[in-house]
C-alpha cells in the first residue's frame, strides 16, 4: 500500500509487457545497475528498489503468452504498471497493443498510473517514442496519468528518467 509512514513511501508496480520485451533486464538494471543474463520468466521476479524516497515493490511477470493470464493475479493494490514494449520487434506490436489495452480495461488497475518504456532503442530499426506511442494508440489513453521513455536496458538509458516521473506522479497523487 502506498503509505507516508515515518515519511517513507512505498509503491507496488508491476512490470509487464510481452516475452523478451527486457522486463527482468529491467527490473535487476533498476535494482543492481547491472546487466544480467536472463531466462524467459515462468512466475515472476520481486525486488525492493528505494528511488527518491519511494519504496518501488517492482513485480516482474513472465510475458509468454501461456502465462499472460496470470497476470490478473497481481493487480490488487497496484500503483503503477511499467509497461516494457521490444521497439525493435515491429512484427508483435499489434499484439503488445492489445495486450495493453486490457490491461487499461481491468477494473482493479483503474488507479494505477502508466509508464511505458521503449526499450531496446540501441537496436538497429528500433521504432522511437513517437512511433510507439501510435502503435500502441497511447492517445485513446483516457482518464489515467500515463508516460513514454526510450530505454536501452542493455546501456542503461531512459530508466531512471522513467522513475523520476513515477515517483513525482506518485507523490502528487497519482495511483
Ligand atoms: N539490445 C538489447 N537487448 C535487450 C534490452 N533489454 C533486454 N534485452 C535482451 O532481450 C532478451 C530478453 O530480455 P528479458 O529481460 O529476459 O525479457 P523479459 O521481458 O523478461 O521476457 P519474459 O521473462 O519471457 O517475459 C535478453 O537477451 C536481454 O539481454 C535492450 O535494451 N537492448
Ligand atoms: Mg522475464
Amino acid at each position: 500500500m502506498f503509505s507516508t509512514l515515518f515519511g517513507n513511501r512505498e509503491a507496488r508496480i508491476l512490470v509487464l509487457g510481452l516475452d523478451n520485451a527486457g522486463k527482468t533486464t529491467i527490473l535487476y538494471r533498476l535494482q543492481m545497475g547491472e546487466v544480467v543474463s536472463t531466462i524467459p520468466t515462468i512466475g515472476f521476479n520481486v525486488e525492493t528498489v528505494q528511488y527518491n524516497n519511494i519504496k518501488f515493490q517492482v513485480w516482474d511477470l513472465g510475458g509468454q503468452t501461456s502465462i499472460r493470464p496470470y497476470w490478473r493475479c497481481y493487480f490488487p493494490n497496484t500503483q503503477a504498471i511499467i509497461y516494457v514494449v521490444d521497439s525493435s520487434d515491429t512484427d508483435r506490436l499489434v499484439i503488445a497493443k492489445d495486450e495493453f489495452h486490457a490491461i487499461l480495461e481491468e477494473e482493479e488497475l483503474r488507479g494505477a498510473v502508466v509508464l511505458i518504456f521503449a526499450n531496446k532503442q540501441d537496436l538497429p530499426g528500433a521504432l522511437d517514442d513517437a512511433a510507439v506511442t501510435e502503435a500502441l494508440e497511447l492517445h485513446k489513453i483516457k482518464n489515467r496519468q500515463w508516460a513514454i521513455f526510450k530505454t536501452s536496458a542493455i546501456k542503461g538509458e531512459g530508466l531512471f528518467e522513467g522513475l523520476d516521473w513515477l515517483s513525482n506522479t506518485l507523490k502528487s497523487g497519482g495511483g
